[in-house]
């Protein structure tokens, strides 16, 4: 009883700081673009339901939120990540047969794009002799394929691209991606690799212009993140298949808190790494096992035995909740 009481003040608090980051965030300039992309999109995966080919759905994030310190900012906190985990496991999901909502951070990496050199426009290609633009040889195959690749998950409407800079759009993105892959009961799948900052600058205690230096330098306090998670796996989309990423620097920590995290916010699977081997290994915690996957040889990627096992993972969960938790 007294225990009922204390989650259900918990989770009014969690309310309330959840609500004022809300209420305070600057609007999303795109809300009703974005919307509109999104209700497309899931309007095409109904196409496949009655086809009684039921597609699933997974919003990738990937790649690190920045703070803002000013409100006209100039300056920033920002989060490690390169995108690149995103992005690949976006190109395995769409291999899958998925549909990729890919929520990522402007300027980092993209799909289909991991092989070419980081200034491709200047790099991969060169003035031709009838005045033309011609791909140089060695990049010729790379950037044939990734133009190709591209345009074929495009154009097939299975691949929706949607951008971020701040953590205020991107929770306010997030949000309506949950709304939106609700709909789509335990077909949709979160895989939430972005890099999202902890603590930030609420909107409504920002300094409009540039801070000005001086001779104490500066000090900040600095508000937590609401844990939006929480919202995500209770209302927002509690059916939806939820995959958490967990990132630390000192591996002696790692899984216990990649686990606690898991308690914590429900979700069905945590993918805990350490920051230099990330690219080598990670470790799949669920409620059932911990499961260490690494790349199988050089050159390939840890992202592919990585989707594998997760979409084996959400098969599992599909079946289970199509035949036990809907007939009951
Ligand atoms: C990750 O742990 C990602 O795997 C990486 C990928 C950011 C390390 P890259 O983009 O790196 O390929 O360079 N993402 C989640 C990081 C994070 O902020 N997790 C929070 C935490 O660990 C929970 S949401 O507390």
């Amino acid at each position: 009883m007294a225990e009922d009481k204390h989650i259900e003040i918990t989770e009014k608090c969690l309310d309330e700081s959840i609500d004022a980051f809300f209420k305070s965030a600057p609007p999303l300039q795109d809300l009703d673009n974005i919307t509109k992309k999104l209700e497309n999109f899931v309007a095409q995966h109904s196409v496949h339901s009655e086809s009684q080919n039921t597609k699933k759905v997974v919003c990738v994030t990937s790649g690190g939120t920045t703070v803002p310190l000013e409100r006209r900012c100039v300056r920033y906190i920002d989060n490690f990540s390169s995108g690149h985990r995103g992005a690949s496991s976006t190109e395995y999901f769409l291999k899958a047969g998925y549909m990729v909502i890919f929520l990522h951070r402007r300027g980092t990496a993209q799909p289909f794009c991991r092989f070419l050199p980081e200034n491709p426009i200047l790099e991969c290609f060169e003035p031709s002799d009838d005045s033309g633009i011609q791909v140089c040889s060695p990049y010729a195959e790379a950037v044939k394929s990734a133009i190709q690749e591209h345009k074929s998950a495009v154009n097939s409407g299975y691949f929706l691209q949607l951008d971020f800079t701040t953590l205020f759009e991107y929770l306010q993105i997030l949000q309506v991606i949950t709304l939106a892959i609700n709909r789509l009961g335990a077909y949709g799948m979160f895989y939430l690799a972005a890099a999202v900052s902890d603590f930030y600058v609420p909107w409504d205690s920002m300094t409009e212009h540039k801070i000005q230096s001086g001779p104490g330098g500066l000090a900040m306090q600095l508000a937590p993140v609401p844990k939006m998670l929480t919202l995500l796996r209770k209302r927002w989309a509690p059916v939806a298949f939820c995959v958490s990423f967990k990132l630390e620097t000192d591996i002696d920590i790692l899984l216990k808190k990649a686990e606690s995290a898991r308690r914590k916010y429900g979700v069905h699977a945590v993918v805990a790494n350490e920051l230099s081997t990330r690219k080598e290994k990670v470790i799949v915690v669920t409620d059932q096992s911990q499961t260490v996957i690494e790349k199988k040889g050089v050159g390939m990627d840890v992202e592919e035995p990585l989707i594998d096992f997760l979409i084996k993972e959400h098969a599992a969960y599909t079946f289970h909740q199509s035949h036990f938790v809907a007939k009951t």
